[in-house]
């Protein structure tokens, strides 16, 4: 048996773009594009309300959107910045239900006992409002399509619940664009057979909708008539992040092995900073050539996420507990894991600025490239 529980889907107004409002107050009531540069093939990534009133939106050319809205301060965006704030909107909502399952920087579905969701989703609309100063718009129902629509009508701002006996009132007056699976070629097939609203889409007989929505007809149809049973699905909690390599032959050389560890600290480092973690726990792993293993860790003052701290303090590790040569793998682990980045240092020296911009190229490689390319970037250096 189903569990009946409410749902509600949470969701950022113009998250990028209010972030950098709320930062800068001279920003707020002007509008305010984030995205990518004018004079390339820069396009938008989100925009402020006031800006959105010009005709601007998400994944719109730079170009066209300058040109409907010439007055809009345009800004390159600041992705650890707003990683860092979803991290404080993520705290806030674990403050009220362990059942969580995050969607996208900004949006995230959460559970709560039936009957209960309204309120919460009130007092988190506010909770947010008053700690983070931004806006959020809440959508509360008993499942998640009614959910995620009730927060489309909600925005920006406002917490709206649309339960399943409003459905005939208040969706299916509405396109059939709003449901998910539905874009721009299937809404314009269904357009042709004379569907353009949910209520169109609730009437037509489910048989002969097959040849236009294939194997999906019975879902989607399911939807128009406000039925959805996909289940919350709670992220997988993370309890720590390692890497380790086994050596082909018994290793003697320990430059060899301090080469290594840089390469595993940059390997966890990348993956904390791509979750937006920080660990406080360093476990250096060992094995010698007899197979015996060991594993000692140490726990820093400050939670860390910089290839540099991870590195330090496993190389310290392994000065420390190293034994008798050979070893036959080696391997690195960060637990004690929290949300946010590493906290910016107050007053950063000049050698901590430059690594830490250094680190941010290097992550964005990364993801682009993959880490092969960083790989091969360190061994050109070595050899020069
Ligand atoms: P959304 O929640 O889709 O948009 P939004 O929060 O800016 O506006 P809304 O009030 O309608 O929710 O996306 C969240 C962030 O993701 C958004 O602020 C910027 C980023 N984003 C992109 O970078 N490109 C895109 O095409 C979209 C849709 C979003
Ligand atoms: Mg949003």
């Amino acid at each position: 048996m189903k569990i009946i529980k409410d749902i509600l889907l949470c969701d950022l107004d113009a998250f990028f773009a209010s972030v950098e409002q709320r930062d800068r107050p001279e920003l707020q009531g002007k509008p305010v594009i984030v995205g990518g540069s004018p004079d390339g093939r820069g396009v938008v990534s989100t925009c402020s309300y006031e800006a959105r009133k010009f005709g601007v939106h998400s994944a719109m050319p730079m170009k066209k959107a300058l040109s409907l809205c010439p007055g809009a301060v345009i800004i390159r965006g600041r992705m650890s910045r707003y990683k860092e704030v979803a991290g404080q909107v993520r705290h806030i909502f674990s403050q009220y239900t362990p059942d969580i399952e995050i969607v996208s920087i900004d949006e995230a579905y959460l559970a709560f006992p039936a009957g209960k969701g309204l309120k919460a989703g009130l007092m988190i609309h506010d909770h947010i409002k008053e700690e983070l100063k931004l806006s959020i718009s809440v959508g509360v129902s008993t499942n998640k399509l009614l959910a995620k629509i009730a927060c489309e009508l909600a925005k920006p701002d406002r917490v709206k619940a649309l339960w399943a006996e409003n459905v005939d009132s208040e969706l299916w007056p509405l396109s059939i664009r709003v449901l998910p699976g539905i874009g721009p070629v299937t809404g314009e097939k269904l357009n042709r057979l004379g569907i353009r609203t949910v209520k169109d889409l609730a009437a037509y007989p489910l048989e002969s909708l097959n040849r236009t929505l294939g194997s999906n007809a019975n879902l989607i149809h399911g939807y128009a008539h406000g039925i959805d049973d996909r289940n919350i699905e709670p992220e997988h909690v993370v309890k720590s992040i390692s890497e380790e390599t086994t050596f082909s032959d018994d290793l003697y050389d320990q430059d060899t092995i301090h080469a290594i560890l840089l390469e595993l600290s940059a390997g966890v480092g990348y993956r904390l900073r791509s979750a937006n973690l920080t660990g406080r726990t360093i476990t250096l792993k060992l094995r010698f050539s007899d197979f015996s293993t060991i594993t000692r860790g140490k726990t820093l003052t400050n939670p860390a996420d910089s290839d540099s701290d991870i590195y330090k303090t496993a190389q310290e590790l392994f000065s420390r507990h190293k034994g008798k040569p050979p070893w036959r793998l080696i391997g690195i682990q960060v637990s004690g894991l929290e949300q946010g980045g590493q906290l910016s240092l107050l007053s950063p020296t000049e050698s901590e600025e430059k690594e830490k911009k250094l680190t941010e190229i290097r992550d964005r490689l990364h993801q682009k490239y993959g880490n092969e390319v960083i790989f091969q970037a360190r061994r050109l250096k070595k050899e020069d």
